[in-house]
This record gives structure tokens, sequence and C-alpha cells, in this order.
């Protein structure tokens, strides 16, 4: 875990109350905007930590994949219509043996990306076990997102887009194909959801709920790009 992820910790994350040593009593911490925790999930290798990296510093990690261990996060502050929106980004490991670390973190997660990598069917074909798990370990109302990563390695497409687009439908929720390689869609899938969490905690009785599907087919057409939401 980052050096970030320790701070986090020792601030009341999970594992908070767990006797780790010292720790500053809660109300000795400053007073600033709690974070919003957003949780990558998906098989390993399906681009979480480069998802994270590309919105993160808007780079992209090529060449030899290293996987996740456990669980690792980053902040970023997004800006929606003015207001600051502090995202706690966990990237968890796909891999099956760290499944039990992972489930402690999904009940304080408030949103989750869910991806997939369009040329593996193995990894889409996974998403309905993803989406059972997170029923059964996620709070009822989280924001769930499904993304198909790897979108500029069309040559070696093995899930149509239709398909993504129809699971999504089938579970209600948003998706977008993405490419953490070229950025496509990742700013976009971060914005979504901060925008939906935002306005879900500042939602008036008077004014017609924030849609999410909207939202991103909008923006979508205003960059001319392509959303199935
Ligand atoms: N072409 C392309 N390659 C990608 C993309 N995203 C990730 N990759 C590559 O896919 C491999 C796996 O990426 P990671 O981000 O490490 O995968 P992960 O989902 O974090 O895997 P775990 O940590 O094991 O769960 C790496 O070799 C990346 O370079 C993408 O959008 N396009
Ligand atoms: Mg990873």
């Amino acid at each position: 875990m980052g050096s970030e992820g320790l701070l986090w910790r020792w601030a009341g994350g999970p594992g908070a109350n767990q006797s780790e040593g010292l720790r500053a009593p809660r109300w000795a911490l400053p007073a600033v905007p709690p974070a919003t925790p957003v949780m990558l999930l998906g098989d390993s290798g399906v681009g979480k930590t480069c998802f994270l990296l590309q919105f993160k510093d808007g780079a992209f990690l090529s060449g030899t994949f290293i996987a996740t261990v456990g669980i690792d996060f980053r902040n970023k502050v997004v800006a929606v219509d003015g207001v600051k929106v502090k995202l706690q980004i966990w990237d968890t490991a796909g891999q099956e043996r760290f499944r039990s670390v992972t489930h402690a973190y999904y009940r304080d997660a408030q949103a989750l990306l869910l991806l997939y990598d369009i040329t593996s069917k193995m990894s889409f074909d996974n998403i309905r076990a993803w989406l059972t798990e997170i029923h059964e370990y996620a709070q009822k109302d989280v924001v769930i997102m499904l993304l198909g990563n790897k979108a500029d390695v069309s040559s070696e497409r093995m899930v149509r887009t239709e398909d993504g687009a129809s699971l999504a439908r089938e579970y209600g929720v948003p998706f977008m194909e993405t490419s953490a390689k070229t950025g496509m869609n990742v700013e976009l899938a971060f914005l979504a959801i901060a925008r939906e969490l935002k306005q879900r905690a500042m939602q008036l009785p008077d004014v017609p709920r924030f849609q999410i599907h909207d939202y991103i087919e909008a923006q979508q057409k205003r960059s001319g790009c392509c959303a199935f939401v």
C-alpha cells in the first residue's frame, strides 16, 4: 500500500479500529471534507491500475504487467459545478487470492467501477459473478458503472460493444467502453460518478434527480464519441 493509503487508515478508514499502533484521536484530525471512496473492481489484468494512473497522472504504463497486491489507493479532487469533490480511489487486486482482503472494503465504497477487458471474453463472462459479489458485500445504494476497457485494441476484440451495453441494461447500470492507454472516457467515468454522488448528497426535494445515463450520453455527444448507456 502506498503512503496515501497509510495516511487514510490513520484517519479512520477500513482497518482503523484494529490495533495498529499510535493513531491521532478523531477530534485531533483537521476539518477537511471527507473523501468519497470509489472502488475499482474486475478480473486481474483488465487494466484497473492503468485506468487509475491515467486518471490521476495522465500516464499509461505499458510493458510488464505488475499485478496489484491487496489494495492500493490514490486521491484526486474533481470539480463538479464549482464544488470540489475529493475522490479516494481504491485500486483492488483482481487475483482470486486477494478476494477476502477486498471484501472488507466493499461496505465503505460509495461507487464501484467494474471493468472487463474487451479482448478477454473470460473477463466479460466473470462480470455476473462480480455483480453477485457486489450485491452480497456492498451497500444497497452503491453507484455502479460497467466499463469495457482496452477499447484501443480493436483488432483483438472478443466482446462486442452491444454485449457490454446489453449486460449493463440488464443490471440497470451505465456503461462505456474505455481505454486506459489513450485516456478515452477515463475522466468521464470518474466525473459521472462524482456528479451522481454530489447530487445525491445535496438532493433537494423540488429538483429533478440527476440522471447519470443522460449525463454520459450528453457528454459523449459533445465530444463526438461513443456511449452505450
Ligand atoms: N492496450 C491497452 N492495454 C492496457 C490497457 N489497460 C491496461 N493495459 C495493459 O494490461 C495489463 C494489465 O493492466 P493492469 O492495470 O496492471 O491490470 P489490473 O486490472 O490492475 O490487474 P490486477 O492488479 O492484477 O488486478 C498491462 O500490461 C497494461 O499495460 C488499455 O486500455 N489498453
Ligand atoms: Mg492492478
